[in-house]
């Protein structure tokens, strides 16, 4: 679309009507409709080390109880001040240290957590407490009460993963924080998985959410699930082997708003180029390699986090057997039917 060309009646005009909260269509429109995806959210990578040792620094400055939660945000460069990593999510790594408490709150937006080092810290939502370990994708649902403590002698580190640009966008906040710092604890740890991660379901109960039961997907068998694919040795160019979690009464998403998925990528192997609408968040877990995105190549190790904006063609390249942890907002678009992806000729 052309800009339309502008004479002194035009002027004239626009200025006349500006003062009327009026604007003609005309001079915005190849703005607004483009033909194609044109973002502001750039690619970018995050080196776990470097953010490890700001954390530290944190961690002598503040506590989690003054700060409530004690993240360093991952701000896109193309979107700083805005804490966003891409044009709809948030994401930030969250660092729980022996003897914190990150008091119980609670708010309309979802959180995941995707655990990147640290083991035996905990988290609790709507009255059962669960601990951590690495690789571990643990949910927060919209409005579930939720506090984070570390009674081991280490140091904790999660990435967080939010839509709270989502949220905003939809003028759709609401939170609240308790009187007490941490919950009352209702249920013995593993209930969740106890009742929900077997393929088995009570037969007549209805639940009004629509975030999985499940709140804690431990590595160890999503670990095992890929362990097990890799026998069968069916490769997809694009993503090697790639698994959405699933909510066990849906099928659907484990998230209703952030899909969330789990990659593995055999050593040697390099992707066929992808491209889709979904700008998503990577999380190397295990393994080392790199990433091309757009014109840009990112060496990524374990703990290291990168983000792909929408539409750009990516490709990655494994030198061990690695996994990659990814979310991005692909349940909504999928059903607002916006969702496109482009495979190549793979
Ligand atoms: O742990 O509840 O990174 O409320 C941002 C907002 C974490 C949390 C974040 C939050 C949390």
């Amino acid at each position: 679309m052309e800009a339309v060309q502008k004479t002194p009646e035009r002027e004239a005009f626009y200025r006349r009507i500006d003062g009327e909260n009026l604007a003609a269509l005309w001079n915005v429109m190849g703005e607004l409709i483009t033909p194609e995806p044109k973002s502001a959210c750039r690619p970018h990578l995050w080196k776990f080390d470097a953010i490890r040792r700001f954390m530290t620094e944190a961690g002598k400055l503040i506590t989690a109880k003054e700060a409530e939660r004690r993240v360093l945000v991952l701000e896109n460069p193309g979107l700083r001040g805005q804490s966003k990593i891409t044009t709809s999510l948030f994401a930030g790594v969250q660092m729980v240290i022996p003897g914190d408490i990150a008091p119980a709150h609670r708010h309309s937006q979802s959180a995941l957590r995707f655990v990147l080092e640290g083991r035996g810290a905990h988290t609790s939502v709507d009255g059962e407490r669960t601990l951590m370990e690495p690789g571990d994708f643990v949910i927060t649902p919209s409005m579930t009460w939720h506090d984070h403590g570390n009674e081991t002698s280490e140091p904790m580190f999660w990435l967080d993963g939010l839509d709270i640009p989502l949220v905003q966008f939809l003028d759709a906040s609401f939170a609240e924080g308790s009187d007490e710092d941490q919950q009352q604890i209702t249920r013995p740890a593993g209930d969740s998985f106890a009742r929900y991660g077997h393929n088995l379901l009570p037969v007549d109960q209805k639940r009004a959410s629509k975030t999985s039961p499940i709140f804690n997907y431990p590595y160890h068998y999503t670990r095992e699930a890929l362990e097990q694919a890799k026998t069968r040795d069916q490769w997809d160019a694009c993503h090697g082997l790639k698994l959405k979690f699933s909510n066990p009464e849906t099928g659907d998403y484990a998230m209703p708003t952030i899909g969330t998925f789990i990659q593995l990528l055999p050593k040697g192997f390099k992707t066929a180029r992808y491209r889709s609408t979904d700008a998503t968040v990577f999380a190397a877990i295990e393994g080392k390699g790199r990433s091309r995105i757009g014109d840009q190549t990112f060496e990524w190790g374990p703990r290291d986090l990168f983000v792909v904006p929408s539409w750009q063609w990516v490709t990655h390249e494994a030198d061990e057997d690695s996994v990659l942890f990814s979310f991005s907002d692909r349940p909504v678009q999928q059903k607002l039917d916006l969702f496109r992806e482009d495979r190549g000729n793979a």
